[in-house]
């Protein structure tokens, strides 16, 4: 780890500023080589860390850049190395100019992710910090960053370091129990042990639960608009995203495919699937659209279900109103412009459900306001610290679950204490996992590998 490594650490293409980091032992003698100050006698070598100093970028005699350049000397900077962030004007051409003068004077290119990978590896952070960087290069909307930052803190960090800690004490009380009998008594401890564990699982099954909340947040509502054909989910489909996304007509059974289209209500991100009218019908392709429709609903997250109030309601309806989930459903009673049809709605009842006009985008609003609210305070708290921020984390988390549930199994069915141990051990280790604790190289490579270049 004694290479001193540099890539640009701005989206490529981006005007403005573009930032050239560079970290290692010899940064900022490699900087210095390039960068002259107007003031007299200036050197990089003599800075304090953390300071930032102005002048220009050469290629021998020949003027680069203006820029201006922070220091950040050892311990005290992201990578726990020296770090040097050139930031000059931009342009792609001339910050790649300025990296292959930084490269030609000593320093390599750096490999995706390998700032981050170096934070981890000198102590800076844990794994599943680092994994929240990635997230926050990616994040998609503004919730979804906050909670990265969040992470940062290192608040699942914390938790897992505790149950680790409690794992580690009981499985040396029973270690102590077999060797020593005479002074440990397991019979005696076993209840706080039961509790002990059961407040581990209860922790882990909370991680679990945030973690789907979590990718919510990162990937959007999965919203599925359905009923039966000709109700107008196109039309709101349409209306939502402002522009004319699917086709609509007015004969039924337009839709026959998935359409998917994400729209952002004040930074929640909605993935609406505009599907097929679910109808009993005849016709083969009709029918392959219905069935995929109705094979979305167990997965959605959200369902906007709409009837047409203008026309009777009948056995289409009732159906769909059978098969979707109440909870996570919003009816919406469409068609409000036209002349209602008399009907009775008592089969509906239970639903929350509001009133609008897809066609004349009438009653939006109010059903914007009423996704945002489910969002909020019915399905997800965003107070909720403990998040999970990929499916690796995820894996090794349902897999420390899975071994304390065989650990609580074991004590009920009066298994032999070392069985106790071995599934306390197992889930100690996957825990630890999650954090990157015990990691392989492989595995760190794998996960450093996805990062960005220049992060
Ligand atoms: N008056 C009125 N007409 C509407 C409204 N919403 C949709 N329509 C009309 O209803 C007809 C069907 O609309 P679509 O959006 O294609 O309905 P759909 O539910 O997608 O229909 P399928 O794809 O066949 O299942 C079209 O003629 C629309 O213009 C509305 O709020 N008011
Ligand atoms: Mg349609």
């Amino acid at each position: 780890m004694t290479s001193t490594i540099a890539a640009i650490a701005t989206a490529p293409g981006n005007g403005g500023i573009g930032i050239i980091r560079v970290s290692g032992k010899d940064a900022i003698e490699i900087v210095n080589r390039i960068f002259l100050s107007k003031k007299e006698g200036f050197s990089l070598l003599n800075v304090e860390s953390h300071t930032i100093h102005y002048g220009h970028i050469y290629d021998g005699d020949e003027l680069v850049d203006e820029v201006l350049v922070s220091v950040f000397i050892a311990p005290r900077s992201f990578t726990a190395e020296n770090v040097i962030e050139i930031n000059c004007h931009g342009g792609v051409f001339v910050i790649n100019r300025i990296l292959a003068l930084v490269l030609k004077n000593g320093a390599r290119a750096a490999e995706p992710g390998e700032f981050t990978k170096r934070a981890f590896l000198n102590g800076r952070i844990d794994l599943s910090q680092a994994e929240a960087v990635i997230d926050i290069i990616n994040a998609k909307n503004e919730f979804s960053l906050k909670n990265s930052l969040k992470h940062l803190n290192g608040s699942v960090h914390r938790m897992i370091i505790e149950m680790r800690e409690k794992i580690i004490h009981e499985t040396a009380f029973i270690e102590a129990a077999l060797d020593d009998p005479e002074h440990y008594d397991i019979d005696e401890h076993t209840d706080e042990l039961v509790e002990n564990i059961n407040s581990i699982k209860y922790g882990i099954e909370k991680i679990i639960k945030n973690y789907n909340n979590s990718r919510i947040m990162k990937d959007g509502i999965n919203t599925l608009i359905v009923g039966k054909p000709n109700v107008g989910k196109s039309s709101l489909l349409n209306a939502l995203s402002g522009r004319d996304r699917a086709i609509v007509t007015d004969i039924a059974g337009t839709t026959r495919d998935i359409i998917e289209e994400t729209v952002s209500l004040d930074g929640i991100n909605l993935n609406l699937i505009d599907t097929a009218g679910i109808r009993d019908t005849i016709d083969t392709v009709e029918k392959i659209g219905v069935d995929k429709a109705i094979s979305c609903i167990e997965e959605a997250d959200m369902i906007l279900f709409l009837i047409d109030k203008s026309v009777p309601v009948d056995d289409n309806d009732r159906k769909i109103a059978k098969i979707i989930d109440i909870n996570k459903t919003i009816l919406l009673y469409n068609k409000s412009d036209k002349e209602p049809y008399d009907n009775d709605y008592e089969f509906l009842d239970e639903f929350d459900s509001i009133t609008l006009s897809a066609k004349n985008e009438e009653g939006l609003d109010i059903l914007s306001e009423k996704i945002k609210n489910m969002f909020f305070t019915n399905k997800i708290s965003y107070d909720e610290e403990i998040y999970l921020t990929n499916a690796r984390q995820k894996e090794m988390i349902d897999n420390a679950y899975l071994s304390i549930t065989h650990v609580i199994e074991s004590i009920e069915g009066m298994m032999p204490e070392d069985f106790w141990t071995i599934d306390l051990m197992n889930a100690y280790t996957y825990l630890g996992s999650v954090i990157g604790i015990d990691l392989s190289d492989d595995l760190v490579d794998r996960v450093f590998s996805e990062f960005c270049m220049g992060k």
